[in-house]
C-alpha cells in the first residue's frame, strides 16, 4: 500500500530573539510558526489534512457539525455563525432542522467559502446506540449535497468529537473511510481537506489515515 508523508515546516525563530539592526528589535508577534499536513491521492481526487480554524477555508464548501434544531450552538457550529454573520442562521431557520445523520445547504454569508453544509452528528452514548452508522451517514450526506451542487472542494471538521464526545481515533477512521469510499464513485469532488482544531486532532487523523493507506492500494501520496 502507500503511505502518505508527513510535511513540517520548521517554525519561525521568536521574533523577540533576533536583532533587526544593533538597537532596534522586532516586537511583531507571528501567528503562524508551524504547519503540518499530511496529503494524498485517491483515483484523481486530493485528501489533505491540515491544522487550523475550518472558518478561513476558501474552499467551495465547509461543513458544520450543528445540532439537530440548526440553530447554532457552540464549538465549530459558534465559529461559522459568528465569522459567516446572520444570514446563514437566517436559512438555517427557513430550513427548520435537520435529524442527525442527515446534511442540509446555505449559502457562506460573510465567509471565504461559497456553501455552507450542516450535517448534525450523533452524540456518543456507548458506541450501542448506531453512532458509528450515524457519523458515516453525516459524512456520506455531506459528499452528496456536494455533488449536487456541483462542488469541486470541500473542508470537514472533526464531526461529533468535541461536545458530542465521540472517540476520536474511531470518528477518524469512520470520517476517512467514508470519504475514501465517496471518491472512488463517481463525484465533482476534487479535493477534500480536513482542518483539524489542535495537533491531537490532527495527530489523530494523520495515524488513522496512515493505518488506511497501508491497507488500501488506490491511496497514494504525493
Ligand atoms: N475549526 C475547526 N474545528 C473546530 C473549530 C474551528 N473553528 N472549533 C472547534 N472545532 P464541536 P460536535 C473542533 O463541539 O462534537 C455545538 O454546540 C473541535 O475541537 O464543535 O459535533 C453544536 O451546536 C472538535 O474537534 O461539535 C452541537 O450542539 C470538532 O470541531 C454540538 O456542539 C467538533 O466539536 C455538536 O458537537
Amino acid at each position: 500500500g502507500a503511505h502518505f508523508k508527513c510535511l513540517t515546516r520548521k517554525p519561525i525563530p521568536d521574533p523577540l530573539t533576533y536583532p533587526v539592526n544593533k538597537d532596534i528589535y522586532r516586537t511583531t508577534v507571528l501567528l503562524t510558526t508551524w504547519e503540518r499536513t499530511m496529503r494524498g491521492t485517491i483515483h484523481s481526487a486530493r485528501l489533505e489534512l491540515v491544522e487550523g480554524d475550518i472558518t478561513q477555508q476558501k474552499d467551495d464548501a465547509i461543513v458544520n457539525a450543528a445540532n439537530t434544531t440548526l440553530l447554532g450552538g457552540g464549538g465549530v457550529d459558534g465559529a461559522i455563525h459568528r465569522a459567516g454573520g446572520p444570514a446563514i442562521l437566517e436559512e438555517c431557520k427557513k430550513i427548520g432542522g435537520c435529524p442527525t445523520g442527515e446534511a442540509v445547504i446555505t449559502s457562506g454569508g460573510n465567509l471565504p467559502a461559497q456553501w455552507v453544509i450542516h450535517t448534525v452528528g450523533p452524540v456518543w452514548r456507548d458506541g450501542s446506540k448506531r453512532e458509528d452508522a450515524l457519523l458515516r451517514n453525516d459524512y456520506k450526506n455531506c459528499l452528496i449535497q456536494a455533488d449536487l451542487q456541483q462542488l469541486e472542494s470541500i473542508a470537514f471538521p472533526s464531526i461529533s468529537t468535541g461536545a458530542y464526545r465521540f472517540p476520536i481515533e474511531k470518528a477518524a477512521h469512520i470520517a476517512l473511510s467514508t470519504i475514501a469510499g465517496h471518491l472512488k464513485g463517481k463525484t465533482t469532488v476534487k479535493t477534500v481537506y480536513f482542518v483539524l482544531f489542535g495537533a491531537a486532532a490532527l495527530e489523530a487523523y494523520q495515524n488513522s489515515l496512515q493505518d488506511l493507506c497501508g491497507k488500501d492500494t488506490e491511496m497514494k501520496q504525493v
